[in-house]
């Protein structure tokens, strides 16, 4: 593969090249490595891990604090299903950069229900047609992002559904790290039969546990799917118990295996008076296992906002209790917008919620007396009466024939609206056999019975060693498929976008390449129906193609409605026909600061002519907005509606080193006129060569302003730092 560098943007031919010989550089599940009392940016962290190599902090870290990333020591997940897997591997890179290292990749809808794997590169919906060609690629890309990063990359999807042993076997030749593994699944959402599901999921985790893949179970998804999600808190650890010790007992480690727990309520119920609990109970039950703490999912609007606050509230439980992976559904996720710069907000709003806790338990502590451990020993009770029934109506299979599960009641409570399925009932109902008694697999990871001794004694822990190994040892025997379909295919695609791959052209994108999309964010003063519809009538007369409503909220009945419109652009742009003035140059605080220590510097400056606007020159000034003054510069402020004479006489008087000047109103260009006109009388009065003149406001364009005699002009967006900066250098200039 070729040596990247950041600033190149990945070359997917050069990933897709020559993928048949390609083989992962390593197998199993890495977590991260926690640093005790880690030191950084003079801060000392309690419960992060090994800091990366490269990477993007949130904004505040990108603009005050040099980039500051500690890394907690939780593993942060993100989700990628944008259907085109190709485009996924840029969003990884993307999300890899902000700190995941556990990259979920969605399926296609309904490959659960596939008897087999599939081959090739399809586009998928709602997700990634899982295939063997699809993973390598992935799994390549990700070897070297983590190379990039610094850090271990756990590449994960999912091994369930009719196919579940077929998915685990190439995913455990592929290098998948973790993978979703869970019989309940099958049975209760996907309707499949219920005896296959166990026998595969022996089979399936047998194959993960041997390439020390970590393993998430389904409970979530009963929280998802339940009329009232707190309601399944019993049942939900009984799901985990069951899937759990299943795990064990076909060979997995409990420290691969991960209980997929969501806090079940949210706002605006008291959640924490639920999740808290939960989360406690949830945690004293199962102290050998790992926790895999998601979202809260059920209760997700199309408000990314509420998302996000519902995210962090969920991350507060996982402080207080313990998460080993934090996963970031999107903020997006009720809305089915499933875009780059989501995936993104996730894995920020992750790491700062969790660096921004980090310490919380060595301060405070969970209270062992009244409301909290009342609850958590309840909850405990219930979900075991509630083992201890299914047990005795059974088993499990009994159980569920009964519909014991996804019920709208709390345990013991049954409302009797729970999933029922029937032993012999489902998808590949009738297709589990008994192995005869010659049955012989020459495989290294397999469950269950296999008569090696008719063959030869010696092999019986090794049965793949009477063919020289099976394809987990030799690689070389895995047969890869490279494309079926000359259609629907990554190359196909790749060359339709091909116009906007490394060249000048580039058109936006939410998702793939090119893919046209924006969003745009239009406020109405009127009702909600009216408000949707009008605001999409807006996106159309902006030219965007296909405007959907994503987002309508009602500020008020009738003085507001926020509606979030996405649409496709039509048209693009050479890159090379823009004109882009160059980034104005900026010295650091400290080179700024010993500069002025050394040489003090004495600014005078106003609003001038009739203008009354002092709100931007504060800006620039005030240590309160990171105004000059912050760098030690000292300012005298002649206040608003200053005449020109003024300011340049207390230049004199005060022997400044420069006039700064701001004007808002530039009718008739009087702006400029005032600025030839200090220029001038710094000529008169014999200054111009010792003062720095310089001009601000937001109708200010810098050419012209120089064009008008002052040294420079700062127009809108200005901060004080260039201003400082521009002082400090001009004034360096004129002493030459
Ligand atoms: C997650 N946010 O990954 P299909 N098996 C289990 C699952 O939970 C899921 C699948 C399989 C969630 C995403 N979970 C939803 C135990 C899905 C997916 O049938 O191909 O969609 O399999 O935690």
């Amino acid at each position: 593969m070729k040596h990247y560098n950041p600033n190149d943007k990945l070359d997917l031919h050069d990933i897709l090249n020559d993928l048949e010989n390609y083989r992962p550089k390593r197998k199993g599940w890495t977590w991260r490595k926690k640093v005790d009392n880690l030191v950084m940016g003079g801060h000392e962290y309690s419960d992060c891990s090994e800091p990366l190599k490269n990477s993007i902090g949130i904004p505040a870290a990108v603009q005050y604090f040099d980039n500051l990333n500690p890394q907690p020591q939780e593993t942060i997940t993100t989700e990628i299903a944008s259907g085109r897997f190709e485009d996924d591997i840029r969003r990884m890179r993307m999300a890899a950069w902000h700190g995941a290292d556990h990259i979920m990749v969605i399926r296609t809808a309904g490959q659960s229900h596939y008897d087999g794997l599939i081959e090739g590169s399809p586009q998928g919906i709602g997700g990634i047609p899982i295939s063997r060609k699809q993973v390598r690629a992935q799994r390549k890309a990700l070897d070297f992002i983590e190379d990039e990063v610094g850090r271990p990359i756990n590449y994960h999807s999912y091994v369930s559904g009719v196919a579940g042993p077929e998915i685990a076997v190439m995913f455990a030749e592929e290098g998948v790290n973790g993978a979703h593994q869970d019989p309940q699944y099958n049975v209760l959402y996907r309707n499949i039969n219920m005896v296959r599901s166990f026998v595969d999921a022996a089979e399936s985790k047998k194959v993960m546990a041997h390439v020390d893949m970590a393993q998430i179970d389904g409970a979530h998804n009963a929280n998802a799917t339940a009329r009232d999600a707190w309601k399944v808190m019993p049942e939900l650890m009984v799901q985990h118990a069951i899937n759990s010790i299943y795990s064990f007992k076909a060979g997995m480690k409990k420290e691969n295996i991960a209980l997929s727990t969501v806090p079940p309520s949210a706002a605006p119920v008291p959640c924490t008076k639920y999740d808290l609990p939960y989360a406690v109970a949830l945690r004293d039950l199962f102290t050998e296992y790992k926790m895999r703490a998601q979202q809260n999912t059920k209760y997700i609007t199309s408000s990314s906002r509420e998302a996000t606050v519902t995210h962090v509230m969920n991350m507060l439980i996982s402080k207080l209790t313990r998460a080993d992976i934090q996963s970031t559904i999107t903020p997006d996720e009720g809305r089915n917008v499933p875009w780059h710069m989501y995936n993104i907000e996730a894995c920020d709003t992750a790491s700062q919620t969790l660096v921004g806790l980090d310490g919380l338990l060595d301060m405070i502590e969970i209270k062992t007396e009244g409301f909290l451990p009342e609850k958590v020993r309840e909850l405990k009770e219930r979900s075991v009466l509630y083992f201890e029934e299914l047990l005795e109506v059974g088993g499990y299979f009994e159980a569920v024939e009964k519909g014991f599960f996804v019920d709208s009641g709390m345990y013991p409570e049954r409302n009797g609206d729970g999933i029922g399925r029937k032993i012999h009932d489902g998808i590949g109902a009738n297709t589990v056999y008994k192995r005869d008694d010659d049955y012989f697999a020459p495989v290294t990871a397999h469950f269950g019975y296999n008569n090696v001794a008719q063959y030869d004694e010696n092999a019986i822990d090794n049965p793949a060693s009477l063919i020289g190994g099976c394809t987990l040892e030799d690689p070389d025997k895995i047969i890869f498929i490279d494309e079926l379909d000359e259609n629907d295919n990554v190359n196909v695609r790749m060359a339709e976008s091909e116009k906007y791959r490394n060249t000048n052209m580039i058109k936006p994108e939410m998702e793939w390449l090119a893919d046209g999309t924006v969003v745009v964010e239009i406020c109405l003063p009127t009702s909600k129906r009216i408000a949707e519809f009008a605001a999409v009538e807006f996106a159309k007369k902006m030219n965007l193609r296909d405007p959907e409503a994503i987002h309508v909220e009602v500020l008020h009945p009738s003085e507001g409605v926020r509606v979030q419109v996405k649409g496709k652009l039509d048209f693009d742009l050479d890159m090379s026909t823009l004109e882009i003035p160059d980034e104005p140059e900026i010295l650091s605080f400290d080179e700024l600061w010993d500069e002025i220590e050394k040489n003090p510097m004495k600014v005078v400056a106003a609003t001038v002519g009739q203008d009354e606007h002092s709100v931007g020159l504060r800006e620039v000034i005030d240590i309160k907005h990171g105004g000059i003054e912050k760098f030690g510069i000292e300012v005298e402020y002649l206040g608003t509606s200053c005449p020109l004479e003024k300011l340049v006489d207390a230049a004199i008087e005060l022997n400044a080193d420069a006039i700064m000047a701001s004007t808002i109103i530039s009718h008739d260009d009087i702006h400029y006129k005032n600025m030839k006109r200090i220029h001038e009388l710094c000529v008169e009065k014999g200054i111009r060569d010792k003062v720095i003149i310089i001009t601000g406001g937001t109708q200010v364009t810098p050419e012209i302003a120089v064009q008008s005699g002052v040294d420079a002009g700062f127009g809108k967006g200005s901060k004080g730092i260039h201003v400082a900066t521009f002082l400090v250098k001009k004034r360096k200039e004129m002493q030459k």
